[in-house]
């Protein structure tokens, strides 16, 4: 009875290809960064799984509080038939909403999207235990690539949680915004986490927690290099650094070189050298208002519909409409 079904929009050589050029372009920029997404390898994703449990890292439990209470209002809202979860990773939060469309008796099909196979075959077999006439449409792509949703049956909710559209920079997330805009039609919506700006002092905490796994998860990405480029960085001669920056409203997270040192990144044919404290940029982690949200929304061609945040207004969820 059940129903399941992945599709790979990503070449399997994509992602590699990709890995090269975000590292050469990072580590030969000044100052040199690399983008958040490549922390999540199996390893990675283990850590940011005991993130989201750290007393300090809030955003999943209040996330997770406004869709207990939300979701059937979100079901009421949207009929959707389809549910499309871009950035799925575990779908855990998703079980709520799952849930709420069933209720409804409008959810017919799940469709996650990440660019981990594992994350989604894994996911997909555990949705499937619980939910046997669900049809699961799974889509191995990056939610910056093009999404082109086929196929779906509408009514269709496209869920974007976690607060993972603060991971991209502002013109990121504008593209990002108009390319699901582009994919929605008429009677679609869009319900989206973000994270809201609080005491620095909170934010800080949780991207530098005192257990140090954000440390780890921070230097993960290394892990990552040396593994899949052959490189060879000292993960522990790199501090992990979370700073909030007030003028751009966002937490970055860094790795600063504890000496000076030269790492060799053979598949690239390349040495990079640090100096003693040079900071490299890992994470952008922006915090949001909601008149932003909104005016993000706007300039995409979404209207927002609903905005609901949990009871300490540390994090708000959005649903708009083309
Ligand atoms: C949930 C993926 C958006 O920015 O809070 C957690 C990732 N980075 N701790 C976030 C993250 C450091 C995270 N996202």
């Amino acid at each position: 009875m059940s129903e399941f079904t992945l599709t790979r929009r990503l070449p399997a050589d994509a992602t590699a290809a990709a890995l090269r050029h975000d590292v050469l372009a990072g580590l030969t920029s000044d100052p040199k960064q690399l983008p958040p997404k490549w922390f999540y390898d199996a390893r990675g994703s283990e850590l940011f799984e005991r993130i989201t449990r750290l007393p300090e890292y809030y955003p999943t439990r209040a996330e997770r509080e406004i869709l207990a209470a939300r979701a059937p209002a979100v079901a009421a809202a949207t009929g959707a038939r389809t549910l499309v979860e871009l950035g799925s990773g575990s779908s855990e939060k998703t079980r709520l909403l799952i849930d709420a469309l069933r209720g409804a008796g409008t959810l017919r099909a799940y469709t996650p999207v990440d660019v981990s196979e594992s994350a989604l075959e894994q996911a997909a077999g555990a949705l499937l235990a619980d939910y046997p006439d669900l049809a699961v449409h799974a889509l191995v792509a990056d939610f910056q690539g093009d999404l082109g949703l086929p196929g779906t049956p509408g009514p269709r909710l496209v869920a974007f949680l976690g607060g993972t559209v603060g991971n991209l920079l502002p013109a990121e997330r504008a593209a990002f915004l108009r390319s699901v805009r582009a994919g929605l039609a008429p009677g679609d919506a869009l319900l989206m986490g973000t994270d809201l700006v609080k005491d620095p002092a909170v934010l800080v905490a949780a991207y530098d927690d005192a257990a140090g796994v954000t440390a780890e998860f921070d230097k993960n990405v290394l892990h990552v290099i040396n593994r899949e480029l052959g490189a060879d960085f000292d993960p522990d001669g790199f501090d992990h650094v979370a700073v909030w920056d007030p003028a751009n409203e966002w937490i970055e997270m860094r790795l600063r070189a504890r000496s000076a040192l030269t790492a060799k990144i053979p598949a690239l044919d390349l040495a990079v050298a640090f100096e003693a404290g040079e900071e490299m940029r890992t994470e952008v982690s922006a915090k949001f208002r909601r008149e932003g949200v909104e005016r993000e929304l706007a300039a995409a061609g979404l209207a927002l519909r609903h905005w609901w945040a949990d009871d300490a207004g540390r994090f708000g969820l959005s649903l708009s409409e083309p």
